[in-house]
Formats: C-alpha cells, structure tokens, sequence
C-alpha cells in the first residue's frame, strides 16, 4: 500500500500541477494560492478519496482527481484563514511562514476566499463526470465545509470554554476535522455508485479514522516535535483550545486513539467481508496514526 499510496500522491500532484498551469488567473492572485497549495501538505485528503476509489477499480482513479484537487482547496483555504491574526494567530505552517506572514493579511484571506470559491467551479469543469454525480458532489462538499460541517465546527471551537465537556470535543471535531475526511470517502461512493450500504460502512471508517486523527493530532501538540525542525509543536493559544489531553488525560487519550482505531480497522474487515474488495488497503491510514 506504501507504494500504492505513493504513486496516487505522484498523480495528484501533476494533476494538481497541470490545474495550476492552465488556470487563467492573474499572477498576483495565484502566487499567494500556489504558495499554500504547494508547501508541503500531506494531502491525506485526497489521498484517502482516491485510494477509495483505486479499490474500486485503477480505471476510476482518474475521475477522482478533479474532486480531490477541490477538496485540497478547501483544506488549505481553512487552513489559511485558521492561521490569520483573528483566529489562532500563527506565523509559521509546516515549518514555513503562514500565508499571511509570507503576504499580508488581506492577500491571505482573499486567497482563502479564492480557493474556496474556485474549488466548486474545478468540479464543474471535469469533463468525466455526469452533470448528476457534480450535483451530488457539490452538495455534499457545501455541507462537509460550510455552516453544517468545517466552518460551523470552527467556530464552536472558537466559542468553547473551560465548560465544554467530551461530548462538545466530539462535536467540535467530528465537523470542523471530520467532515472533509468524510467527503472524501462518500465522494468515491458517489463517483464509483456504490449502494448505500457500502457508502454508510466508508462514512463509518472516516468517523473513526478523523477522530482518530483529532485526538493524535492533540498528543502530538502535547508530546510531538514539529517534522523536520525538531521543535516542540506547543505554542500559546489566543483562544481557550478544548483537546483529549486536556480533557482525559494523556493516557486516557492515547487509549481513546486506540480505540478509534480498532473500530477502523473493523469497519475495514466488514467493508472486505462484505463486497469482496481489498479494502484492509485503507488499513495504511490508520496506520499513519498509530503511536
Ligand atoms: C478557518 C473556516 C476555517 C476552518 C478551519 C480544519 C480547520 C478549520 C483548521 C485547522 C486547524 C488545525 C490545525 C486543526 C487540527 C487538524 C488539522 C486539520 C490539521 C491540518 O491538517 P493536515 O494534517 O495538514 O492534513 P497538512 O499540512 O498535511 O495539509
């Protein structure tokens, strides 16, 4: 799966790429986007839609790519505006300076509001998908990211206090985190027509698989160095942060990220026991996250 996972990512980047190189969008505009789309992203969004949809058949990977390039998008814009002086006020991002420090505050959030609005005119414009399947993936990418899944889930992060308990931390994160990774899966549902039951067990892996995520994410703030400076990820926050570790305790969380995953992985055996398919493949995600 490692090289599975490596030659899908190869392939969304040219794809990604060839979607800047032909985009007519003037220079100034498209330096602060590019600058962001191109600084080191793991792209596990992407990845995880078309590795879904690679189980299904190599042929389908390709009508996967336009969807993957407009969920970057939507990822790196919320990761843009995150980073701005009114939300968590960061200046650095995968070890380099977050796009408003690198440009300025305004060109920041315009490119945010760029890539966000270009991202569903991108799967509009591919040519291999009916008009259907782009209505169906345009609805489900505005609800995964707009006012019933990232942006509300940000902003109940922002709101949280020193009362938020477990289940608003679930809340909070299965919208603002989980929601994209779960667009992921049911778009590959949707470009691949599977049946509904198949489609309920793959929103049922990614649940797992993003809350999974959210409470590795919390340890590694916790215990983590940042990848290739070594230092540690703690900084000070400008809002009240409600996390696992804060929460449970760090052993607490790191059985709880146990848990998250087992469940997965079940929900991967299922999947394989029930169509056939190699979906353990996905087991490669899960893996990424285990301490
Ligand atoms: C500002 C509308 C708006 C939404 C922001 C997702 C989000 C909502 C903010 C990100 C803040 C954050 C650091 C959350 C923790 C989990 C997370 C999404 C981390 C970044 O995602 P990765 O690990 O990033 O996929 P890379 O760098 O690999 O692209």
């Amino acid at each position: 799966m490692e090289n599975n996972l490596l030659t899908l990512r190869t392939l969304f980047d040219s794809a990604l790429d060839e979607q800047i190189r032909f985009v007519m969008t003037p220079i100034e505009m498209l330096k602060p986007m590019v600058y962001s789309l191109k600084n080191g992203g793991k792209r596990l969004r992407p990845l995880l839609l078309l590795s879904t949809l690679s189980i299904q058949s190599t042929d389908l990977i390709k009508s996967g790519l336009k969807t993957a390039i407009a969920l970057e998008y939507i990822h790196t814009y919320s990761l843009i505006h995150d980073d701005l002086p009114a939300m968590d006020d960061d200046e650095i991002r995968r070890g380099q300076p977050t796009n408003h420090i690198q440009f300025d505050e305004a060109t920041a959030i315009l490119a945010g509001d760029a890539l966000l609005t270009d991202a569903f005119g991108i799967i509009v414009e591919d040519d291999l998908l009916s008009a259907e399947t782009k209505n169906k993936l345009i609805f489900e990418l505005s609800r995964a990211a707009g006012s019933h899944g990232m942006v509300a889930g940000q902003l109940s992060d922002i709101q949280a206090n020193e009362e938020a308990d477990f289940d608003d931390l679930v809340t909070i994160h299965s919208l603002k985190t989980g929601k994209l990774f779960t667009f992921a899966v049911k778009a590959a549902a949707i470009i691949a027509e599977l049946d509904e039951q198949e489609m309920q067990l793959l929103v049922d892996f990614s649940e797992h698989f993003g809350r999974a995520y959210q409470i590795h994410n919390d340890i590694m703030d916790v215990e983590g160095t940042e990848e290739g400076t070594g230092k540690k990820v703690k900084k000070d926050q400008k809002h009240h942060k409600v996390t696992y570790p804060s929460l449970l305790g760090l052993e607490a969380s790191k059985q709880e990220l146990k848990k998250e995953l087992d469940a997965g992985k079940d929900k991967l055996r299922q999947l394989n026991k029930q169509t056939n398919k190699p979906y353990q493949q996905l087991n490669a995600f899960l893996d990424l996250l285990t301490l």
